[in-house]
C-alpha cells in the first residue's frame, strides 16, 4: 500500500506516525506528493475528488482517505486495537480526543495558508483572530481535560502530538506552551517515540 502527502501536513503524518505505531511502516509506501489549495493534483485527483493528502492508495488501486479512515484502515489491517479501542466508554473518548486534535490541525492548517498563501490585501483579519482563539481554546481544552488520556498511544494522542509539533514548526509565533505546561511536558515525552523520531519534521 502507498500512503500520498508530504509529512510537513499533520494529516499525514498522522497517518505515518499510525503506520509506525501498529508495524506496517515497512508495509507502506511513502510517496511524497506537494499539494497547493489553488491547483489540482492529476495523481491525487484520480485516487480523490477532494484532492487533499493524504490518500492510502491500497494494493487493488483503491483510494482510502481522509486520514482518520486510513488510521482505522491501518490498525483494522494490524489488528490493533489500541490506537482505537472496542470498549465503547474508551473509544468514544478516544475519537472525541482525535476529533479535538484533527480540528485543531484544521484551524493550524487554514491560518498557514491565510498568513503565508493568501495574498496580503485579500486576508481577513477577524477570521484571523477567531481562529486564534480556537486555537488557544483548544490548548486549554487539551491542558485541563485530556492530559490522562494522551498518556496512551491512541488515535487522539497522535493527532495532538502531531498537530503540536506543525504549530512550532509553521506557526512559532503561537507560543502554544505558555500557560499549558503539562501538556508541554506530555508532549516533548511523545515526541521521544521512535514513530515520532522517525517521522520529524523539525529540520525541514
Ligand atoms: N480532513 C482531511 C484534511 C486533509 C488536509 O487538509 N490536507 C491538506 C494538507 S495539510 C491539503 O491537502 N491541502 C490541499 C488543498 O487544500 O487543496 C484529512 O484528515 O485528511
Amino acid at each position: 500500500m502507498k500512503i500520498y502527502g508530504d509529512l510537513i501536513s499533520p494529516f499525514v503524518r498522522m497517518t505515518i506516525v499510525a503506520a509506525h505505531e501498529v508495524g506496517l511502516a515497512g508495509k507502506v509506501e511513502h510517496v511524497v506528493e506537494a499539494v497547493k489549495p489553488t491547483e489540482v493534483n492529476a495523481r491525487l485527483a484520480s485516487l480523490s475528488p477532494i484532492g487533499k493528502v493524504p490518500v492510502l492508495e491500497t494494493g487493488h488501486g483503491h483510494g482510502i482517505y481522509d486520514s482518520r479512515v486510513i488510521i482505522e484502515y491501518l490498525a483494522h489491517t494490524a489488528g490493533n486495537t489500541n490506537l482505537i479501542p472496542h470498549e465503547p466508554a474508551r473509544r468514544f473518548r478516544v475519537l472525541t480526543l482525535q476529533a479535538l486534535g484533527q480540528g485543531l490541525a484544521d484551524s493550524a492548517v487554514a491560518y498557514r495558508y491565510e498568513t503565508a498563501a493568501r495574498p496580503r490585501g485579500l486576508q481577513w483579519e477577524d477570521w484571523m483572530a477567531r481562529t486564534e482563539t480556537r486555537l488557544h481554546a483548544t490548548f486549554d481544552e487539551l491542558e485541563s481535560n485530556w492530559i490522562d488520556l494522551l498518556q496512551d498511544v491512541n488515535a487522539g494522542s497522535i493527532a495532538a502530538a502531531v498537530t503540536l509539533a506543525y504549530i512550532d514548526f509553521r506557526l512559532p509565533d503561537i507560543h502554544w506552551r505558555n500557560g499549558h505546561p503539562r501538556l508541554g511536558r506530555w508532549h516533548e515525552h511523545f515526541s521521544g517515540r521512535d514513530s515520532m523520531k522517525n517521522t520529524s519534521i523539525a529540520n525541514r
